[in-house]
């Protein structure tokens, strides 16, 4: 859009006047930022009617991302970018006296997700709007998001997430468009004179959805689609009912907090109304705008997309086979072609522990009619399979087995497209883990490589890369990230090199500036930053990275090799499910080997470790611009994608990794000369799992280096991690190290002790550094989201690939 930065700022006083009746000067910087945000909702809310009036008369084809998980960042920068007047907002302020960050920083990022799956929703939903597809994400409102992680004596601490505490600028509360989600009850079918199936409803407990949109703006192109987020309230249609306190309290639990689990399955009932709750209201809501519509519902593909993001939202299957067939009176067929038709699917996970199973009796008590509906989808799946592979093969596919209901399965059968979310992810989906399926519905089965939005992990957090980018190679890479390739050419220009590293050391600056004001600690700028950033899981094996760290400083305390060494910064992002003991128990231990190591002042600060408390978006995006190193060390086969690899890239970090998830298709983009691999691969961890031939006890009985370290953990080397120590000690030898650490640890400390010389090798390390840079553009989740629109979705984009 077009505006001047006088006019920007008489609007901007003025709505600070009709807001506050207040000068500048006498706000505090939320107050400033609530006015502003107002100002740029208003600016975008012409595009918004705009978008949504262009897609209801030209009835385009809309898709619908339920998730259970968005998390979408702070929003007025990449607003203000998307809508093109960030850098006149800015100086409009300054003009003001107004400090822009300031403002910034007041803000709240609605933490209303674990990890990966709800960013990559959020990426998701900023592709479509700047690909002009018209998409719609669909969630819970959560009053609290994921909890906030303080460390106290080096534990974890969780606080409430109270992010609407100042309220959300941003959001829309719709209560014309709220929905009514039945629960519990009893279910009559009662044939009608005409032999129709009518179906009512007794004894119920209705919950009142309410709607609350958020605008989500495509990248200078006028486009606003829309993020709904539902919200659990009393309803009050109903002839003065009472609701007890027992009832509000039940009713307002639904929408009130996010499960901080992101890794295993949790079997609670509160979950479960949360899914229903969300898939319910969201299908009813569509089939509402699709009627006004006027066409015939048998169309309903042809206008329609729903996308279930993991197994949480499956509910979407039975909630439209319901309405379809309770409310709109089509024939079992009918309604099954059209919904498989709808419905597409995307897994996340081979974990066993994470695949959403729930007990029969549970459906059947709290959505008496979607459990009907599943038990009929079961009892014609088993029909049709049994004639054509037999009861054996069959079974294994079965939505219901032994009183447990199998999502995934439910999943599979009801929908027509069924994606992981990398190469080797979808493999595995299609030879090991779902392999039946696949043998059953081959033409389902297509991957999905992940993507991230470079407009915020590149233009909006690391303005200095983005604008240092530009001058080599101009703008044209903003909208076409794949034109970063065009970098490559400048692979031997050291003035490029040489500013590259000027980039990377003012970005370090800044964040060891951040860690001296929050921590108290002083890191070095040209240390090397070593990061490693996501939810801990022993999958993951932050425990591989932490003992590599304890084999260095046991190094550097026993032998004087402290010349050779580049100083190193290892830094710490994570959080861990509350409930997830072992997990803390690794927290503590990052914390101690911290407080051990930065404090020996005979390490002369060649190591020093990092762990920032309550990792997230906004500080993922102070962190991933100071990376030198991106550690992507799960074991292989367990990480189904990764996507902060590709944010660390994208930022000129060289990534050490195993080869597992998308760090397969990174390593095919920059090769071996520009990536550190290391560590078993798929075939060779088969083997073990197979043959049953892996013995922790013999690695540690073999290598005197690793024995060293581990004993650290029980011997008083390491201070205060008494029970801890020995918990992980035990996992690792006792327990027969399940996510084989000791295994792989051999080849990463090869892999880490190549980092040092290609470092000091400056020229060497800025042309790694520039080269996963100029490779990282085919991760843009622009990409990823036209083959979605292309291979599943089947809806325009409006973007050449
Ligand atoms: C399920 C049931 C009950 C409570 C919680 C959950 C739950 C919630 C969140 C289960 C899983 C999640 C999140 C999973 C997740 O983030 N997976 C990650 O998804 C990324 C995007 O595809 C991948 O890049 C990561 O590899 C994957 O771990």
């Amino acid at each position: 859009m077009e505006i001047s930065k006088e006019h920007f700022k008489k609007e901007y006083s003025r709505a600070l006047t009709s807001l506050y009746a207040s000068e500048i000067q006498d706000l505090t910087p939320l107050e400033q930022y609530i006015t502003l945000g107002s100002v740029v909702k208003e600016y975008a809310s012409q595009n918004w009617m705009q978008t949504k009036k262009k897609n209801q008369q030209s009835q385009a084809k809309q898709v619908y991302y339920f998730s259970i998980e968005f998390l979408p960042g702070k929003l007025l920068k990449s607003n203000l970018l998307n809508l093109g007047i960030l850098d006149t907002v800015r100086e409009g302020l300054a003009e003001l006296g107004v400090d822009f960050a300031s403002l910034e920083a007041a803000a709240a990022d609605p933490g209303l997700g674990n990890g990966g799956l709800g960013r990559l929703a959020s990426c998701f939903l900023d592709s479509m709007a700047t690909c002009d597809i018209p998409g719609n994400g669909n969630g819970i409102r959560y009053r609290y998001g994921l909890f906030k992680q303080k460390f106290v004596n080096g534990f974890q601490v969780e606080l409430p997430d109270d992010w609407l505490r100042h309220a959300d600028v941003w959001e829309t509360r719709r209560e014309n468009k709220a929905e009514l989600v039945r629960f519990f009850g009893d279910v009559h079918l009662e044939e009608d004179e005409e032999g129709v199936i009518k179906v009512s409803y007794s004894n119920t407990e209705d919950i009142l959805a309410v709607p609350y949109d958020t605008g989500i703006l495509g990248y200078e192109n006028d486009t606003v689609n829309n993020l709904r987020l539902w919200s659990a309230e009393i309803p009050t249609n109903a002839e003065l009912e009472y609701y007890p306190e027992e009832r509000r309290k039940s009713i307002h639990s639904i929408s009130e907090m996010l499960y901080p689990d992101d890794s295993s399955y949790d079997g609670r009932l509160l979950r479960l109304k949360q899914e229903y709750f969300f898939v319910s209201a969201g299908v009813q809501s569509i089939i509402r705008y699709y009627r006004r519509l006027g066409v015939p519902i048998e169309h309903l593909a042809e206008k329609v997309s729903i996308h279930i993001n993991d197994t949480h939202p499956t509910m979407c299957i039975p909630e439209l086979m319901r309405i379809l067939l309770d409310e709109e009176g089509l024939s079992w067929d009918a309604a099954w072609t059209i919904t498989m038709k709808t419905c597409s699917y995307t897994n996340h996970t081979i974990l066993a522990e994470a695949l959403e199973k729930w007990p029969e009796r549970m459906l059947s008590n709290l959505v008496p009619r979607i459990y009907q509906i599943i038990c009929e989808i079961n009892r014609r799946h088993l029909e049709s399979m049994t004639v054509l592979y037999g009861a054996d093969f069959t079974q294994r596919t079965a939505i219901i087995q032994d009183g447990v209901i199998h999502m995934a399965n439910l999943a599979i059968i009801g929908s027509h497209s069924v994606n992981g979310v990398a190469k080797l992810h979808t493999d595995i989906l299609k030879e090991k883990a779902l392999h039946d399926f696949y043998l059953a519905y081959p033409a389902r089965f297509n991957n999905k490589t992940n993507g991230i939005t470079h407009r915020r992990w590149l233009l909006l957090s690391n303005e200095g890369l983005s604008d240092l980018i530009s001058d080599y190679i101009g703008t044209e890479w903003k909208k076409k990230p794949n034109e970063l390739y065009l970098l490559k050419a400048f692979k031997e220009d050291t003035i490029l090199l040489e500013k590259l590293e000027q980039v990377k050391l003012a970005n370090k600056e800044r964040f060891a500036a951040y860690v001296k004001e929050e921590m108290g600690i002083e890191i070095d700028p040209n240390a090397v930053f070593d990061v490693q950033i996501k939810r801990l899981h022993a999958y993951k094996r932050q425990l591989l990275n932490v003992l590599h760290i304890i084999s260095l400083y046991l190094k550097l305390k026993e032998t004087n090799v402290e010349e050779e060494m580049v100083p190193r910064v290892f830094i710490f992002g994570a959080k861990a499910a509350p409930s997830y003991s072992y997990a803390k128990e690794i927290i503590k231990l990052i914390n101690a080997v911290a407080d051990l190591i930065n404090n020996d002042a005979t390490i002369d600060d060649k190591i020093k470790v990092i762990f920032v408390e309550n990792y997230g978006v906004t500080l993922a995006e102070k962190i991933i611009p100071a990376a030198d190193i991106s550690e992507q060390i799960s074991l292989v086969t367990k990480e189904a994608s990764g996507t902060s690899n590709m944010k660390l890239m994208l930022n000129g970090a060289v990534t050490l990794a195993t080869l597992d998830g998308a760090n397969v298709e990174i390593h095919d983009k920059v090769g071996d000369e520009n990536m550190l691999l290391f560590g078993m691969q798929d075939k060779e961890l088969y083997h073990f799992y197979d043959s049953n031939s892996y013995h922790s006890q013999e690695i540690y009985d073999h290598n005197p280096r690793l024995k060293r370290c581990l004993d650290a953990l029980v011997d008083g080397t390491i201070p205060n991690i008494e029970a801890e120590g020995r918990e992980i000690f035990d996992s690792l030898l006792k327990y027969n190290d399940e996510y084989f650490v000791l295994k792989d640890y051999d080849s990463y400390v090869q892999a880490q002790s190549r980092i040092d010389g290609l470092y000091r090798d400056r020229k060497k390390w800025n042309q790694m550094s520039l080269m996963n840079i100029a490779n990282a553009g085919e991760f843009s989740s622009d990409y990823t989201i036209m083959h979605y629109a292309d291979e599943i979705w089947n809806v325009n984009h409006n973007k050449n690939l």
